[in-house]
């Protein structure tokens, strides 16, 4: 004990004799004898060494101590001045510049909602290349030598067709990927296959030359349009709430067979009408439909024992509807006046 107390006493003694010339030996001062391994904890720590009866009074006098401590360090903080000014001319107590937080752009915010839906509904994702063959965009999708998709005017081509009609491209849809899970996957297949396609448009508020798709495929025995019908009511339940209403409308696409384009209620107007839906009070989201038995055919799949639906959407034109942006451009500008209204979404 009296040892200890012979301890603390040099070192308050050590204390009321300390210099801080600048900011570096201010903080070795907190670090020696106020820092978690400092002097101050170290002797607060031979509490426990002390006999019951002298406790009290060897409390004061650690308290005692531990202001002294802390008292010298005010008051060499104090003389320092209130900037702090370092050897090196910096002054630390500035505030840091603001680092600006990011967004998510809204296209990956649609695309990650719609994605989620349907991996709800056991469809697994698939993601594939860009540059594409002729095979996988076109031949295997059941578009004929002369569609008019395969022109050069409609298509990026990346190299000339070859005689033997072989061509690399820009995917013109994601089904391409669909065609490529087809080939390494035997049915039942539940695929959704985000990314992005291109086709050679000129640039307006309606039209771009690259854009974003979801499609997706099923293929199992007993498949039914009933079952598409009910999976796509699903999807736009859950994008744009329980209210929402559908209407299918017969169409053509050469890789479905029937195949149906779907609406949905206007979500602006709530199917009032409006410039949007054209006083409609509708608005046309995906195109879908039953694999046509050539497309299984082309992948070895037997449709007398198989059906399939697909389906394929724009990530834009759900964006558009859930955020009313009403220029393709605005996705692909960078402009952080329009990224920044997703902050909070
Ligand atoms: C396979 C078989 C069939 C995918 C489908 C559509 C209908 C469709 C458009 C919607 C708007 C493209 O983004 S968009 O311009 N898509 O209308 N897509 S059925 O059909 C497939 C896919 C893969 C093997």
């Amino acid at each position: 004990m009296e040892q200890l107390l012979q301890q603390i006493e040099d070192i308050k003694n050590e204390i009321t004799a300390a210099e801080a010339a600048n900011a570096a030996a201010l903080e070795e001062f907190r670090i020696k004898y106020l820092g978690t391994k400092g002097l101050v904890k170290q002797i607060m720590g031979e509490m426990k060494n002390v006999p019951n009866e002298q406790k009290k009074e060897f409390g004061q006098i650690l308290n005692a101590f531990k202001i002294v401590a802390e008292e010298k360090f005010a008051a060499l903080q104090a003389g320092l001045g209130d900037s702090a000014e370092t050897d090196t001319g910096m002054d630390f107590s500035l505030p840091g510049d603001p680092t600006p937080v990011g967004t998510r752009h809204p296209l990956n915010l649609v695309r990650n909602q719609m994605v989620s839906i349907f991996k709800r509904l056991g469809f697994a994702v698939a993601e594939g290349p860009e540059i594409e063959d002729d095979w996988h965009n076109f031949g295997a999708m059941n578009l004929p030598e002369d569609h008019p998709a395969r022109d050069m005017q409609d298509t990026f081509y990346v190299e000339e067709k070859t005689a033997d009609h072989s061509a690399w491209l820009l995917r013109t849809h994601t089904s391409s990927t669909q065609a490529r899970v087809m080939e390494s996957q035997k049915p039942p297949i539940r695929v959704i296959c985000p990314g992005r396609v291109y086709r050679n448009e000129t640039i307006s508020a309606r039209a771009h030359c690259f854009f974003h798709q979801v499609e997706g495929l099923y293929i199992d025995e007993n498949v039914s349009f009933a079952d598409l019908k009910q999976t796509l009511y699903f999807f736009v339940q859950e994008m744009f709430g329980k209210e929402v209403k559908v209407r299918f409308r017969p169409s053509y696409f050469p890789f479905t067979e029937p195949s149906a384009e779907m609406d949905i209620s206007c979500q602006i107007c709530a199917g009032k009408g409006c410039n949007i839906c054209k006083h409609t009070g509708w608005v046309e989201i995906l195109g879908s439909g039953m694999v046509h038995p050539k497309v299984l055919e082309n992948f070895g799949i037997d449709p007398e024992k198989y059906t399939g639906f697909a389906f394929g959407m724009g990530v834009e034109r759900i964006a558009q509807l859930k955020y009313q942006v009403n220029d393709l451009r605005l996705y692909s500008q960078n402009d952080v006046r329009f990224l920044q209204q997703f902050k909070s979404v």
